[in-house]
């Protein structure tokens, strides 16, 4: 073989190795749709002979000290949040729930209410509060506020009598109980560690009931005096035009007040956790709460999205089913993964295929149940990108793909503040930097289990709550345009890129991607199939890829989402109506990237 022909054969034999090798990287996936439940085809009718003003909208939440800074004290405000209802609105968001901004010691961030018809005023007055709700409706926005009120604030004028007098009146709208040789009540265990009980000053015998921290004293909704004056308030917000509640923590009212405790669990301090308590007692809510329902949801047509973790499926219809006490609950099964463990050192890595898996399995019960609320992100989780994705799709690309996967599951979807910009966790160096309660309790937990300070701290900042709750990116000036002043938290680190101003900028980023996909959500030609439509899991052979279809006499859409490291590509035929990367039709397949995802009609 001369020479120069010898070259060109190797060259040749080096291209076609290379065509092998790519096209080795492209990995042949099978998709295969599951079954459809009969008992689900019938609750799509259902709902979609009783069409409610909440179906076919997508909801927002804004967590109130992190999203805007109006007056520079470093603290989110109402004032800022009324001027960035332009950004809302241009992302497609019709419903707003805001956690709580009323009157508190925000020992929990507010979830600690000491007067439930009044501003904190680090938020601003309730003049800020009419014309916040007024800009909102200019827009055609509808506001939802948080109802906490399976507990207060130990500094509600209420606990406070109550505490003076365990034996009086205002006690009775708590728990007040006598301990039993020395110890306390019962042997629950708080959600943030420790007895739900604690000593009442000055009546040592006595001992009041919290589920969450000391300062949240426990509500007794068995007790029709509290229950009137839960009505009141909640009619007073009402009758001002809000449109409804997200309730707060709202199956743990249910109870055994004879409080007999339960066997200790496996943590070791002869304790068990009070949700556990609140599981066994779920079937109790819905008669709990029809009254509420019947006298202020009701007449008021509002929207009510339970907090309800815990449930079980025969409870399910009567919690949200066409009779249900709620209109809606959010989709907790994958949080409940998580939350199923002994604390934050001991949570397992999340993933795609956990993420998917655990969807599926919400959808599928929402769907023979009635209309759910999608999550993938909220002020009590850390940030989905950094969670579920990948190390190499923990960025804008993955963030993009991740929404695709999200935004077209039924029901009323979430997003929660940062979600549509793709903020990821952030990066806490030290353990003064956190300013959760549970962050501190979480980082002893960790250490009192053998962690050294550095895996401690490393476990806290990948779980803790605030990451969510780290301030707004708006844009890349001085606190990323959050504040003038000291943020009240630390700020994300690459605000200086990851921000909105940026991303309004550029055709492709994960902001224009939620925008465009909310757009076509609402589209009038899907809107149907979006609201009504069955939920149909696609088993895929690959557990990094997340597929399902939406499908209605008059139509389906199918959702391909590619969370895996490698290119992919798929027996089957479409028209693609959004993609995100790379994704295209060829030789009859359907080529789709790592880090692509698209939705096809048929
Ligand atoms: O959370 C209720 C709840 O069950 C918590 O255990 C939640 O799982 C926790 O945040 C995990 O660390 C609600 C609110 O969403 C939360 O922000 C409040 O702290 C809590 O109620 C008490 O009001
Ligand atoms: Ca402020």
């Amino acid at each position: 073989m001369k020479k120069s022909a010898l070259i060109s054969s190797l060259v040749a034999a080096a291209i076609a190795t290379a065509a092998v090798a790519s096209a080795a990287e492209i990995k042949t996936v099978s998709l295969i749709e599951d079954p459809v439940d009969p008992s689900a085809l019938a609750v799509c009718a259902q709902l979609s002979s009783a069409p409610k003003w909440w179906h076919g909208k997508v909801a927002y939440q804004i967590y109130p000290r992190s999203f805007k800074d109006s007056n520079g004290d470093g603290i989110g405000d109402l004032r800022g949040i009324t001027s960035k209802l332009d950004h809302l609105k241009a992302l497609g968001i019709d419903i707003i729930w805001l956690s709580p901004i009323y009157a508190s010691p925000m020992v929990d961030n507010g979830y600690d209410i000491s007067d439930y018809r009044a501003i904190n005023p680090e938020f601003g007055t309730m003049k800020d509060f009419d014309e916040m709700l007024s800009e909102m409706k200019k827009r055609g926005m509808h506001l939802i506020m948080d109802l906490v009120v399976n507990h207060c604030s130990s500094e509600h004028a209420a606990f406070k009598k109550a505490l003076a007098d365990p034996e009086g009146p205002e006690a009775k709208y708590f728990y007040f109980r006598k301990g039993k040789n020395g110890l306390p009540p019962d042997n629950l265990r708080s959600y943030f560690g420790g007895s739900v009980w604690e000593k009442v000053p000055g009546h040592e015998n006595y001992y009041y009931l919290h589920y969450f921290a000391k300062q949240q004293p426990d509500l007794n909704w068995y007790n029709p005096d509290l229950r009137e004056r839960v009505y009141d308030m909640v009619n007073f917000w009402l009758d001002k035009g809000v449109d409804g509640f997200r309730i707060d923590a709202i199956m743990n009212v249910a109870k055994d007040t004879a409080f007999p405790g339960l066997p200790p669990d496996a943590v070791g301090d002869g304790m068990a956790e009070a949700k556990v308590m609140t599981a066994m007692h779920a079937a109790e809510v819905p008669g709990i709460l029809k009254e509420f329902r019947d006298r202020c949801i009701k007449p008021h047509d509002a929207l009510t999205v339970g907090e309800a973790f815990g449930l079980n499926d025969e409870i399910l219809p009567e919690i949200y089913g066409s009779d249900g006490i709620f209109s809606s609950v959010f989709d907790f099964t994958v949080r409940e993964i998580f939350e199923n463990a002994k604390g934050y050192y001991d949570y397992p890595m999340g993933s795609v295929k956990m993420y998917r898996d655990a969807n599926f399995k919400g959808q599928l019960d929402a769907q023979k149940t009635g209309f759910a609320s999608p999550i993938t992100e909220n002020h009590d989780e850390p940030r989905a990108v950094s969670l579920y994705l990948p190390p190499k799709l923990q960025n804008a690309q993955g963030a993009r793909a991740l929404a695709v996967a999200f935004m077209f599951m039924r029901g009323l979807p979430f997003i929660y503040e940062g979600q549509e910009i793709g903020m990821t966790n952030t990066d806490f160096k030290s353990k003064d930097e956190f300013r959760d309660l549970v962050a501190a309790e979480e980082y002893t937990k960790a250490l009192d289990h053998g962690l050294s300070p550095q895996e401690a701290l490393k476990t806290v900042a990948l779980q803790s709550r605030d990451n969510a709750r780290t301030p707004m990116l708006w844009d890349d000036t001085m606190n990323a345009g959050f504040t003038t002043g000291t943020p009240w938290i630390r700020m994300h680190q690459d605000f200086k890129t990851l921000n909105v101003k940026a991303q309004e900028q550029d055709p492709t980023s994960v902001l224009n991607c939620y925008r465009d996909l909310i757009k076509l959500r609402k589209d009038p030609r899907f809107a149907e199939i979006m609201i009504y439509g069955l939920f149909i899991p696609m088993q895929s052979s690959d557990d990094e890829v997340l597929a399902y279809k939406r499908k209605l006499s008059a139509g389906e859409i199918t959702v391909i989402s590619n969370l895996s490291l490698h290119d992919t590509q798929f027996d089957l035929k479409g028209k693609i109506l959004y993609q995100t990367g790379k994704a295209e039709f060829k030789d009859g397949k359907l080529l789709l990237g790592s880090g692509s995802a698209v939705v096809l009609k048929p």
